[in-house]
């Protein structure tokens, strides 16, 4: 690195401490993690850092639908350092139903007002499934439908983000028979939007997307279903914790057995995460320890993030392996536990893992004091 890059860097840091109390080392680490995770080149973390640093705050109208809310509490209820400050801090919030102060006439004020003086610059974001049967009539808001405000926000909007499951593909609330019709938003634009999905998702794939377009001026890279690639790139299974588990041979046959004491892999509990496409298994959530995720938490993954898995197939049905299944030299997956060598079975988990590499360090020791630590293995 060079001295002008750290110059450069430090600098906007100095910036962002005053403003904010963050300190310089947690947000060059922020930004040198984010511009891993992104997946960009050398230097795009001054390039994030004077992005940030110059705070232009596009306006952001965010719309509440059918949801929980859980997406909107999971973006402030993060333990990491810098996230909720830098969130609030790099938009401005105009619209936000559970947040905003105004409630009512001037609420919709507010909206209207946002909308009008940022025509063709705001970010829309959505939150919660839209229900589309019988006129929309089953989600209001100041006695508009949830499709004629979506339709509305969407037309000016510079870029539209859905974020949770339910509003990227109806998620929780379009669970079969779907009785008010829940969809996502591109369904009722009829057009592709971004989508962060999961229930929640990870706050910090949210911001990484608001960051690359403050730094950019455009969205990252998505695939068809209009998830980033650099977060819904990879299954969750190919970067577990438990990897080596499922390699060997070593289910938890039933909660609280043997194997599931002893954290071994969750697939014959119905874990989903060799059918689901997310970044679980690599950054964790809330950033309050090494591997806080539903699988390190010792529950299978249900797939949240995954259309068509997710609050569709039951919790505890095996999940389809999607044509991967464990080597032929390694023991066949019904065979009893405890019958293999584990260090064969560790070594090339440890390699197949190692492709989660530097984004999955940095981005789970951003904000921590200490140093990276590595899971020892388990020797039984
Ligand atoms: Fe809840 Fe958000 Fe789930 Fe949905 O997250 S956590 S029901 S994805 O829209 O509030
Ligand atoms: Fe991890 Fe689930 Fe895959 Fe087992 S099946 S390795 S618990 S993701
Ligand atoms: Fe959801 Fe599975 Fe991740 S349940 S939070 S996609 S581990």
């Amino acid at each position: 690195m060079g001295e002008e890059h750290i110059h450069d860097i430090q600098a906007s840091a100095d910036v962002i401490e005053r403003r904010l109390g963050i300190s310089r080392r947690e947000f060059t680490q922020f930004c040198a993690a984010t511009a891993t995770t992104l997946g960009l080149g050398a230097g795009s973390d001054v390039a994030i850092a004077k992005a940030v640093e110059k705070a232009r705050r596009p306006s952001v109208i965010w719309l509440h639908f059918q949801e929980c809310t859980g997406c909107s509490e999971s973006l402030l209820r993060a333990e990491h350092p810098t996230l909720e400050k830098l969130i609030l801090d790099t938009i401005s919030l105009d619209y936000h139903e559970t947040l905003m102060v105004a409630a009512g006439h001037q609420a919709e004020a507010a909206r209207k007002t946002a909308m009008k003086e940022n025509k063709g610059k705001y970010v829309l974001v959505v939150e919660g499934a839209i229900p589309t049967k019988d006129n929309g009539i089953y989600c209001k808001v100041g006695g508009h439908t949830a499709v004629d405000i979506v339709k509305e926000c969407a037309a000016d909007a510079a870029a539209v983000i859905a974020i949770g499951s339910c509003a990227s593909w109806g998620g929780m609330p379009s669970t079969d028979p779907n009785p008010t019709g829940a969809s996502g938003v591109a369904q009722v634009l009829g057009k592709p939007v971004v989508t962060i999905p999961g229930c929640p998702p990870n706050p910090y794939n949210f911001l990484a997307t608001v960051v690359h377009f403050l730094t950019f001026g455009s969205l990252p890279a998505v695939d068809k279903l209009g998830r980033p690639t650099f977060a819904y790139g990879r299954i969750i299974h190919e970067h577990c914790e438990r990897r080596a588990h499922f390699d060997a041979g070593r289910f938890a046959l039933e909660f609280g057995d043997d194997g599931h004491r002893k954290g071994y892999c969750l697939y014959k509990l119905g874990c989903k995460g060799p059918e689901t496409y997310a970044n679980c298994s690599t950054i964790g959530f809330g950033d309050v320890g090494e591997s806080n995720w539903p699988v390190a938490c010792g529950h299978p993954c249900i797939g949240c993030s995954e259309q068509g898995v997710g609050f569709t197939k039951p919790i505890h049905t095996v999940a389809q392996l999607r044509g991967m299944m464990p080597p032929a030299s390694y023991p066949n997956v019904v065979e009893q536990q405890g019958k293999t060598s584990f260090a064969a079975a560790a070594a090339l988990a440890a390699i197949a893992g190692a492709a989660a590499g530097a984004t999955a360090m940095m981005t789970k020791n951003l904000g921590k004091t200490g140093t990276a630590q590595s899971q020892p293995a388990r020797e039984e």
